[in-house]
């Protein structure tokens, strides 16, 4: 190992420790100061890497704020953070709804199932580690996973678009990329009503400048939605009726499927063979749904938009879905990832690294300072990179890791990357970002 790589590896695990409360790690020191769903299950990936019990830790401390019905909402909330806006008191979740739990305080909406896909390599990290941390750490997976499987059944109930087969999201936040362009017909469609109350942002405090984040417009659509939400009491059959945004989202439907193959895999090791069945199923549903939805003209998939029933074309990372859900006919592999290195995405000439950026930059809405419209977001390398890897194409991944870990070099550990310059934005230190560096380096496979 060189030193630079223990450098980075060294810094990376000093974020995360400084992020954490000790109970869980805040998203980032000062922009997100609580526990984010997907950040949790990435941030316990890159911690099963140095700290096992902290890995699992990460996920039980999520798994507290998880709802009666099976919901792991997107946000759980730290009571003693400030600094984050909206926070609890504008959620009020367990006030509008009986499924929410009291304590901790939580959204009312949630976020891309990543978490079996993390149990599934802290799982790995342990049988390398062998032993007590082995036994351990195989027991607590026993435990959480009935948790993970309301999850899943959640997801699968309440979530499954009958017509299209995606799963439908009534927020933009749910995917996770707020404020990409692959919502923005959608997001037309949100008209930010009269009696929205005041409110004052906190993000923009926390960035270089305002330009890195969604605009005011956007967030009177984001705050509007939530109001809907809890009229609604975060209700899916009454959204489906009344939500001014439903879309169905091709990459979260993706990592679904391929959760569910996980899950499914767990189920059996643990000698439950129904399950294990449902499980598979929910895959083979939400993976055919994906396959479905690849636009032959431009060989990416497309979201929906479910109130009008468009298709989302616009070129955004979300497109190479298929890659992510896994087990793709070979002719649409070998079609994605030619396009994923060639001059519309990584290959694309004006870059600093041949890395994939957040929206393509030949899309007439990149744009390559805003949050998820144009930037490189490394977390999001760390997950076409494990795709690649478990479709076989190990060449491909180690090329975008090591491209990534080439970006990440300076120790910023940015939430998100200027692809023409390189220049660090949004956060610094941003958890997850460490955590997909500390699992490239120490990867032992
Ligand atoms: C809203 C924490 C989260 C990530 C999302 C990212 C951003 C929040 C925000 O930060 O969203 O949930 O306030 O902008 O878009 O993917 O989980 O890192």
């Amino acid at each position: 190992m060189m030193t630079g790589t223990l450098t980075l590896a060294a810094r990376a695990a000093y974020i995360l420790r400084d992020n954490s409360t000790g109970l869980i790690t805040r998203a980032a020191p000062a922009l997100y100061p609580h526990q984010w769903s997907w950040d949790a299950a990435f941030n316990a990936i890159g911690l099963a890497a140095v700290d096992l019990p902290r890995a699992r830790l990460e996920l039980d401390s999520l798994f507290s704020g998880q709802w009666r019905n099976g919901m792991v909402p997107h946000i759980v909330f730290d009571p003693a953070a400030d600094g984050y806006w909206p926070g609890p008191g504008c959620w009020q979740s367990a006030r509008f709804s009986e499924e929410a739990p009291e304590s901790p305080a939580t959204s009312g909406i949630c976020g891309p199932p990543v978490h079996a896909i993390a149990v599934d390599r802290i799982l790995a990290a342990a049988a390398a580690a062998g032993g007590r941390e082995d036994e351990l750490t195989r027991g607590w997976a026993a435990h959480l996973y009935p948790k993970l499987v309301a999850w899943h059944r959640f997801l699968a109930r309440d979530r499954a678009d009958k017509a299209t087969g995606l799963l439908t999201l009534f927020h933009g936040w749910e995917s996770g990329t707020d404020n990409s362009p692959r919502w923005d017909a959608p997001y037309a469609g949100v008209v930010a009503g009269a009696g929205l109350p005041a409110y004052v942002r906190k993000d923009t405090a926390h960035v270089a400048s305002a330009a890195q984040r969604p605009t005011d417009g956007d967030y009177d659509r984001y705050l509007q939605l939530v109001e809907e939400a809890r009229q609604a009491g975060f209700d899916a059959g009454l959204l489906r009726e009344c939500g001014s945004f439903q879309v169905g989202d091709v990459l979260f439907t993706a990592i679904f499927a391929a959760a569910c193959d996980l899950l499914a895999g767990l189920a059996g090791r643990l000698r439950k063979p129904d399950d294990a069945d449902e499980l598979a199923d929910y895959a083979a549903q939400a993976r055919a749904a994906v396959f479905c939805h690849v636009d032959e003209a431009t060989g990416l998939a497309a979201d929906v938009d479910l109130r009008t029933g468009q298709w989302l074309r616009t070129e955004t990372i979300a497109g190479f879905a298929p890659l992510i859900a896994g087990r793709m006919p070979g002719a649409m592999r070998r079609r994605l990832i030619a396009l994923l290195t060639g001059p519309r995405w990584a290959g694309h000439p004006g870059l600093r690294w041949p890395l994939p950026p957040s929206t393509s930059p030949c899309a007439p809405a990149f744009d390559p300072e805003c949050y998820w419209r144009g930037p490189v977001w490394p977390v999001f390398t760390w997950l076409l990179t494990w795709a690649l890897r478990r479709s076989g194409d190990t060449q491909a991944a180690a090329r975008l890791r090591d491209a990534s870990l080439q970006q990440l070099s300076d120790g910023t550990l940015a939430e998100y990357y200027h692809p023409m310059t390189g220049a660090p934005l949004g956060s610094p230190g941003q958890s997850w970002t460490a955590a997909a560096a500390l699992d490239w380096l120490l990867d032992q496979e």
